[in-house]
């Protein structure tokens, strides 16, 4: 039977890379982003997949429910939820940075995710079937300047993931975090506010991780027998590793 991934941030990114991958491997796919126009891009993206578009901004909770009520019949039936949308913005030290950044990271990447989870859980719990992917990040494992509330909301996607897998023991339905390193989408164009030549710098000289590799591990995850769950997944690319603890040594 065709299965249907529902995926948010499709737009873009990791979201349209496995958007890809799932409709290569002949899914049902339902796309969302706030980006009206890259949504119409994947409708010509893939003729023959069945692909239901929706324009969402996952911080407005009345419009994942719309959303949710508005499926087509045959899109009802959701097997993979992949929590994907989600950003970081600036990098400053904590005492410099944009409250409003902070705001909104927490307001996607935490309540955005949150919504989405609550409000299909209830279907999936009821079919005794389902995946629940969250897009974490090694900045939720490892601390870095100026990662502060974009490393925190990824910690707490990582805690989300465990606690959920808790909750659903009595069931078939399988919770996976992952979580990439550095990886080359429009991230970090997003994170320095369009600042393109800061955003290129992030990568320079390094052979970062690519949206279709991050794809290809979503949907290896989904592929394992229904009684395996791969809870968490960390993802480096090969020139990246964690750097030592630091010590603030005073002049003498
Ligand atoms: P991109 O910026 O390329 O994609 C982000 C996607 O999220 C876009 O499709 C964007 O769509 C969507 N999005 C952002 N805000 C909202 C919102 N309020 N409502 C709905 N959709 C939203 O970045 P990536 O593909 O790299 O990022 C995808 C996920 O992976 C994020 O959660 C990110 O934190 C995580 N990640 C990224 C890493 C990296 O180095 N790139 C590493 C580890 C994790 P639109 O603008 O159309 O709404
Ligand atoms: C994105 C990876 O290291 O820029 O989550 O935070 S990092």
């Amino acid at each position: 039977m065709q299965k249907t991934i529902l995926i948010t941030g499709a737009t873009s990114g990791f979201g349209k890379a496995c958007a890809e991958r799932f409709a290569h491997e002949g899914w049902r796919l339902i796309v969302t982003g706030r980006r009206q126009d890259r949504l119409q891009e994947l409708q010509q993206l893939f003729p023959g997949t069945p692909l239901h578009a929706v324009e969402l901004d996952v911080r407005d909770l009345k419009s994942v429910e719309a959303m949710i009520a508005g499926l087509p019949e045959d899109f009802r039936n959701i097997d993979v939820l992949l929590n994907n949308a989600g950003l970081a913005l600036g990098l400053q030290g904590a005492d410099k940075t944009d409250l409003n950044d902070w705001e909104v990271m927490i307001d996607t990447n935490i309540k955005g995710l949150c919504y989405l989870t609550r409000c299909l859980l209830p279907a999936m719990v009821a079919r005794d079937r389902g995946h629940i992917i969250n897009m974490g990040s090694i900045a939720g494992n490892y601390p870095y300047p100026g990662g502060n509330v974009y490393g925190a909301t990824k910690a707490f996607v990582k805690q989300f993931s465990k606690n959920l897998l808790t909750d659903l023991t009595h069931t078939r339905i399988r919770v996976t975090n992952i979580e990439p390193g550095l990886s080359e989408s429009e991230f970090s164009i997003v994170r320095f506010h369009g600042d393109k030549e800061k955003a290129n710098a992030v990568y320079r000289g390094t052979e970062p991780l690519r949206p279709v590799d991050i794809a290809e591990i979503v949907y290896w995850v989904t592929s394992v027998p229904a009684h395996v769950n791969i809870s968490t997944v960390e993802v480096m690319p090969v020139c990246q590793s964690c750097g030592p603890l630091q010590i603030h040594r005073q002049e003498e």
